[in-house]
C-alpha cells in the first residue's frame, strides 16, 4: 500500500493492512506507563482485565497485526506471578497474539516518578489551569531512573537490531535520547497526549534542557493541534542549540531530526455507535431511569476523571446560576455528574474530590425541593455501557475542561447519539473544540457564560439539535481512532531513512518527496 492509497476514511481494517504490508518483517516496540492487560487477585483467583481506556482501543490493533512487544508497568499485584522469566505475557489471553513486557518500579520511584514529577510537575505545567506545579529534585531522580528501567527493557527487546518504537505521553520525555543512544537503528515516534504550553510558561521547568534534548531523540514527535506543536517549536527554537524549521515543522540537533506533527486523537467510532444501539444498552437506560426517578424533566450530564483541569466545581456553580437566573427549571433539571477518583495520592486531587462534594451538599440544599435535588453526584467507575445509557438519556452533557490535550468524553457522547439528539456543551480549551465546530462553545471561566449556553441547549428547537450533533457525528466518524493510528504509521514510514528497518525501505519513501 502506498501513501497515496490510503483510505479517506480510516478502519480499524485498513490500519491493519497498512501494518501488514508496510510493516512486515518490522518489529514493533510499544511503550506506556499503564498496561494493556492487567494481572488481579480476585475472588475467583488470578483475573487477566482489560482496562478501559481509549490507548488500548488505538494501539491493541497495532501489536495485535504486528506481532510486537508492549513494555508497559507491571502495577497489578498478580502481575509477577503470570510472567516468564524475561517479564513477558502473551495477550490478549483469549486470542495471544503480541507480548506485554513488564517493567518493576519500586513504591517510591513510581510515587516520585508518577504521582510527583509527571503528575504535580508535568501535568499543571503543560496545562496552565492555574495549578502550581510542584519539581521536587528527588522527583526528577526518579523520573531518571524510571525512564532508564524502561530504556533497559526496550533495549533488550530489540536486541541491538532495527525495530520501531512508539512511546506514549509524558511520562517519558527522556527515553528517545537514552534508545538512540544505545541504539541508533530504532525508528522511534512519541505521542505527547496533554497540551504542549507556550515558551514563557515551559521557562520554568528546572530541568528543561534535558526533558527537551530527550524529546529530540524522537523521529517523530506527535501533539493533538498544530498550536501545541507550534508552541513545542518555539520553546526548542530559544531553548535548545538545535535548527528549527517552523515552515516544515522540524528540528535538527546534533545530525538528528526530528519531526513535529499534530495528530489529533480520536475513538472507535463505528464500535462505540454499534455498542450505544444495542439491547444492553436499552437495558440500562431503563435503568437508569427508575434509579434517576421521574422527579425531572430536562436530563443533564457530565463524566470525568476528577481532574482539576476539567472545571467541575465551575460547572456545578453554571447549574447553580442556570437556576437563580431562569425559574422555570427549577425542580425540573436535574444535572448527574460522574466524577471518576483519580491519582487519589496527591493532595490536590484529595482537596478537589471534598470541594466538588461540598458544592454539590450546598447547591442541593439551596435549591432543594420535596424530594427533588438539582445535582446528583457519582463518585465511582461506571462501566462503559452505563455512560453510553447516560449519554442517550441526556438532554445535554457538558465539557468544562480549563484547558485539554483533546477530550474524548465530546467525541464519545456524539458517538453515543445514534438518534441524532443532545446538545454538546464544550469548552473552548479542548482540542476537540477545534473539530467539533457543531458543539455550543463556551469559556469554563465564566459561570454566566456557562449558564447562558445551558439555557441555549435547553430551548434549542428539535431540528438544531439534530442538525448539529450530526455534524458531530460526521467528523467524529471520519476522524476516529484509525485514522489517528493510521497517521502515525504513516509519520513512521515517512521517517524511515536507516536502511534496513523496514524490509523494503525503497518503496516506502514518502511520496510527497519528503524526506530526511
Ligand atoms: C488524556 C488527556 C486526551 C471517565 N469516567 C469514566 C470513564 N471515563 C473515560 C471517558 C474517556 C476517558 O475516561 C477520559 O478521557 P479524556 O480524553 O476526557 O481525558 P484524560 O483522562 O485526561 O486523557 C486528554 C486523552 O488523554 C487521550 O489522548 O483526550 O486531553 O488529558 O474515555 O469516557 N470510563 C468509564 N467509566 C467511567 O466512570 N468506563
Amino acid at each position: 500500500m502506498t501513501w497515496e492509497r490510503h483510505p479517506t476514511t480510516w478502519t480499524r481494517n485498513a490500519l491493519h493492512e497498512l501494518i501488514r504490508s508496510e510493516f512486515r518483517d518490522v518489529r514493533v516496540i510499544a511503550v506506556s506507563n499503564r498496561e494493556p492487560y492487567i494481572h488481579r487477585r480476585g475472588p475467583n483467583g488470578v483475573e487477566c482485565a482489560q482496562p478501559a481506556s481509549g490507548l488500548t482501543t488505538a494501539l491493541d490493533p497495532i501489536m495485535r497485526a504486528t506481532g510486537g512487544v508492549w513494555v508497559a508497568h507491571g502495577s497489578g499485584d498478580a502481575d509477577r506471578s503470570a510472567v516468564d522469566r524475561r517479564d513477558h505475557v502473551a495477550v490478549p489471553p483469549e486470542e495471544p497474539s503480541y507480548t506485554l513486557r513488564r517493567v518493576w518500579l519500586d513504591q517510591t520511584t513510581e510515587r516520585r516518578y508518577y504521582y510527583g514529577l509527571a503528575n504535580e510537575g508535568l501535568w499543571p505545567l503543560c496545562h496552565v489551569a492555574f495549578h502550581r506545579p510542584v519539581f521536587r529534585q528527588e522527583d526528577w531522580e526518579s523520573y531518571r531512573r524510571a525512564n532508564r528501567l524502561f530504556a533497559d527493557a526496550v533495549l533488550e527487546e530489540a536486541d541491538g537490531e532495527p525495530a520501531v518504537v512508539f512511546i506514549q505521553d509524558y511520562h517519558f520525555a527522556l527515553l528517545p535520547r537514552l534508545l538512540k543512544e544505545r541504539n541508533p537503528n530504532l525508528t522511534v515516534a512519541q505521542f505527547w497526549h496533554i497540551p504542549w504550553p507556550n515558551r514563557e510558561t515551559f521557562r520554568v521547568f528546572p530541568w528543561k534542557e534535558e526533558l527537551l534534548d530527550g524529546l529530540l531523540g524522537n523521529d517523530v514527535l506527535g501533539f493533538h493541534l498544530r498550536y501545541h506543536c507550534n508552541n513545542f517549536l518555539d520553546t526548542i527554537d530559544r531553548g535548545v542549540e538545535s535548527l528549527v524549521d517552523m515552515e516544515r515543522s522540524e528540528v535538527w540537533r546534533g545530525g538528528g531530526l526530528t519531526r513535529v506533527r499534530a495528530f489529533p486523537i480520536s475513538i472507535d467510532f463505528e464500535q462505540h455507535t454499534l455498542e450505544a444501539d444495542s439491547p444492553a444498552v436499552a437495558i440500562h437506560m431503563e435503568r437508569w431511569r427508575k434509579e434517576l426517578g421521574n422527579g425531572h424533566q430536562f436530563l443533564g450530564i457530565g463524566v470525568d476523571r476528577a481532574d482539576y483541569t476539567k472545571g467541575i466545581p465551575d460547572r456545578l456553580w453554571a447549574v447553580d446560576r442556570l437556576l437563580e437566573s431562569y425559574p422555570e427549571y427549577r425542580g425540573k433539571l436535574l444535572f448527574l455528574q460522574v466524577a471518576v477518583p483519580s491519582r487519589t495520592q496527591i493532595g490536590e486531587y484529595q482537596r478537589l474530590n471534598q470541594e466538588v462534594e461540598d458544592i454539590c451538599g450546598e447547591i442541593n440544599r439551596k435549591w432543594a425541593r420535596g424530594s427533588w435535588r438539582p445535582i446528583r453526584l457519582c463518585s465511582r467507575h461506571l462501566p462503559q455501557i452505563e455512560l453510553m445509557a447516560l449519554h442517550r438519556l441526556s438532554h445535554f452533557c457538558m465539557v468544562t475542561s480549563l484547558h485539554d490535550g483533546m477530550n474524548l468524553v465530546a467525541k464519545e457522547y456524539a458517538a453515543s447519539r445514534v438518534d441524532e439528539d443532545g446538545v454538546l456543551v464544550l469548552s473552548s480549551f479542548t482540542g476537540a473544540a477545534r473539530e467539533l465546530s457543531a458543539a455550543l462553545p463556551i469559556n469554563p471561566f465564566s459561570v454566566e457564560d456557562m449558564a447562558e449556553a445551558l439555557r441555549t441547549a435547553l430551548v434549542m428547537p428539535r431540528d438544531e439539535r439534530a442538525r448539529r450533533m450530526r455534524a458531530l457525528r460526521a467528523i467524529v466518524r471520519q476522524n476516529n481512532i484509525y485514522t489517528w493510528a493510521g497517521r502515525v504509521m504513516g509519520a513512521l514510514l515517512e521517517a524511515n531513512n536507516a536502511p534496513g528497518v523496514f524490509g523494503h525501505s525503497q518503496a516506502m519513501v514518502f511520496s510527497s518527496g519528503v524526506q530526511a
